[in-house]
């Protein structure tokens, strides 16, 4: 089985907020929709769900910061799809996100999952955001596994 195993849990008592960047939407859309059926599958409410656009992957590192400031969740789900091209943009902006999701999870006690596809083609990012390999659906998981830690 492809994927990670969970406990059943309970996160009913949990406000989990998700930030998605639009670039590459189809599938981050599709990663978004993933991640609120884990969410919903692992006990979390409609309503204690909060979705967030920012315009791309660089900007999900602001976007995660400004929900744990101002919505009081319990967890943030970073979402983006970044597929290299022909200059170095992929580079960079793969390790500053990479980094900054890391950062906020060493300093703001809030867990803080990384949902960044980084592809080297469209297809390998489609394979992982779409189907019963949607990985949306088991950061949604994660996201509640480790809010329940704190
Ligand atoms: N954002 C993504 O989420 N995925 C991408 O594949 C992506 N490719 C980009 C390519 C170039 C050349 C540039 C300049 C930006 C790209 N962005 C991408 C947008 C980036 O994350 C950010 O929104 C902008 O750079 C504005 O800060």
């Amino acid at each position: 089985m492809k994927g990670i195993t969970f406990e059943k849990m309970d996160g009913s008592a949990l406000k989990v907020g998700i930030v998605v960047a639009r670039w590459n939407s189809v599938l981050t859309y599709s990663l978004r929709d993933g991640a609120i059926q884990g969410l919903k599958d692992s006990g979390v409410l409609d309503d204690n769900i909060v979705v967030l656009e920012v315009p791309g992957s660089y900007e999900v590192v602001f976007g995660a910061k400004h929900l744990i400031e101002t919505k009081k969740v319990d967890a943030v789900i970073c979402l983006g799809v970044l597929v290299k091209g022909e200059t170095m943009h992929f580079e960079y902006i793969s390790d500053a996100v990479t980094q900054g999701i890391m950062d906020l999870n060493t300093t703001t006690g809030i867990p803080v999952i990384y949902g960044v596809l980084n592809c080297l083609t469209e297809q390998q990012a489609e394979a992982r955001a779409t189907g019963d390999n949607n990985h949306g659906y088991w950061w949604g998981k994660s996201a509640v596994e480790m809010a329940l830690l704190a």
